[in-house]
């Protein structure tokens, strides 16, 4: 029988609904199978929790130094394209508010239909981000490269939400070896056996502090 273990994360005390959130992922690209094997956990985990294909929003940038600022730029752009979204909402407001008016006045014409057009484009939310997940894999080597760029993209990224409000789910792994990093990917070739895909944790994550934030910002406990 295997050692029970206290380590790792629990399951979340409630069942969270992803169905109405906008996510965004940005990876690294250094050590490209672990990152896709991560990538894929963390997808797999936001759908399992409701969140929909086009509301996941993934780029990539070289490598984990990167990802602080790509992360902040992501945040501040979802915020920018919401913000310009919001006039042809409100424009879609007025037609309707204009469509009442004519029931009684005239009746509803052409013209009118193509000023109802959606410009929200399949359907996918252009609301700010919800929450991001910033992932890359760190492999030490023989120099202290590793311990400067695990440093400033740790505090990087805290800073990151600190400064913007958005939750930053760390998807970093900070590995000693390949077999530290495959292992915590879920595709380890050790005897240990495949281990556990943390990506699958951070999906987690992600849906359980956009649902938290949700209401903190509303001052709701
Ligand atoms: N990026 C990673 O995401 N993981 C690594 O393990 C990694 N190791 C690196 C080792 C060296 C010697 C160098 C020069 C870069 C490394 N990078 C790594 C890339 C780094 O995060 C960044 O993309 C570059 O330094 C360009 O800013």
């Amino acid at each position: 029988m295997s050692d029970p273990t206290i380590k790792g994360l629990p399951p979340p005390p409630t069942k969270y609904d992803g169905s109405n959130f906008r996510i965004a992922i940005v990876h690294a690209r250094w050590n490209d199978a672990i990152i896709k094997a991560l990538l894929e956990g963390t997808i797999n985990k936001l759908k399992e929790q409701g969140v929909k294909q086009e509301n996941i929003v993934v780029k990539s940038v070289p490598g984990s130094y990167e990802l602080p600022f790509a992360t902040k730029q992501l945040i501040e752009a979802g915020k920018t394209q919401s913000a310009n979204a919001a006039p042809s909402m409100i424009a879609s407001t007025t037609n309707l508010l204009s469509l009442i008016d004519n029931t009684t006045s005239q009746p509803s014409g052409d013209s009118q239909k193509s000023e109802n057009t959606n410009t929200n484009t399949g359907g996918a939310l252009t609301k700010p981000f919800d929450a991001i997940i910033s992932i890359g894999c760190l492999i030490k080597g023989s120099t202290m490269h590793f311990e400067y760029i695990c440093d400033a993209v740790t505090h990087g990224l805290m800073r990151v939400q600190l400064d913007t409000g958005t939750p930053v789910v760390f998807g970093v792994l900070t590995a000693l070896n390949d077999d530290q990093a495959l292992e915590r990917a879920g595709i380890g070739r050790t005897e240990k056996g495949k281990g556990h895909n943390h990506g699958e944790d951070w999906g987690l994550a992600a849906v359980e502090l956009a649902t938290q934030n949700q209401d903190w910002v509303k001052g709701v406990l």
